[in-house]
């Protein structure tokens, strides 16, 4: 089942139109036209299950992506290969960090990946999109928003649970 953070906060009734926009991009190798395209599917899938809409914008926008390495000064620093991947704040925050550190697939087949480190982006920003908009972690295997994820694999579709959960929050 999916949980909610302690108080359940989520964006208000009238913040349905978010916005977001990339910070802090030059730390990875990945071109700014790909992140554009990752996220823009990766939002649609939250998009597509509730009434909440994503557009990216340039400047004060309510959602910010950006790639950092090591400490990065919100007191929750990256490690490195593997371990953490990347954070999301609760609502209204916004802040979506990712450890520039490790090997993301951002184009291709994840699953025939060289590294076995490699990490697909997509599937970590549809689960990191679900903590920006107030879901916690759910214990349905299947869930996006279940809390691990094995390297070399892609898990990009909303499961029922994920469905259910962010439609009655939302
Ligand atoms: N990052 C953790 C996560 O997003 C950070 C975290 C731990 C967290 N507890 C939290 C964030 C509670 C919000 C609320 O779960 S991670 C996964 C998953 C991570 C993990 O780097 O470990 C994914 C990032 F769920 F698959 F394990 C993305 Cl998909
Ligand atoms: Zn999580």
């Amino acid at each position: 089942l999916y949980t909610y953070f302690t108080g359940n906060p989520r964006w208000p009734p009238f913040q349905s139109q978010l916005t977001y926009a990339f910070t802090s991009t030059s730390t990875v190798s990945i071109s700014v036209s790909t992140l554009r395209e990752i996220f823009s599917r990766a939002f649609a899938r939250w998009a597509d299950a509730t009434t909440l809409t994503f557009t990216e914008v340039e400047n004060d926008a309510d959602i910010t992506i950006g790639f950092f390495s090591g400490d990065h000064g919100d007191g929750e620093p990256f490690d490195g290969v593997l371990g953490t991947l990347a954070h999301a704040f609760s609502p209204t925050d916004g802040r979506f960090h990712l450890d520039a550190a490790e090997q993301w697939v951002a184009d291709g087949d994840v699953t025939t990946a060289s590294s076995d480190a490699a990490i697909d982006l997509e599937s970590v920003a549809v689960h990191e999109i679900g903590h920006l908009l107030g879901l916690g972690h759910s214990s349905v295997e299947n869930a996006i928003m279940f809390p691990t994820i094995r390297t070399k694999t892609k898990k990009v579709d909303l499961a029922a649970d994920d469905v259910a959960g962010i439609q009655n929050l939302y």
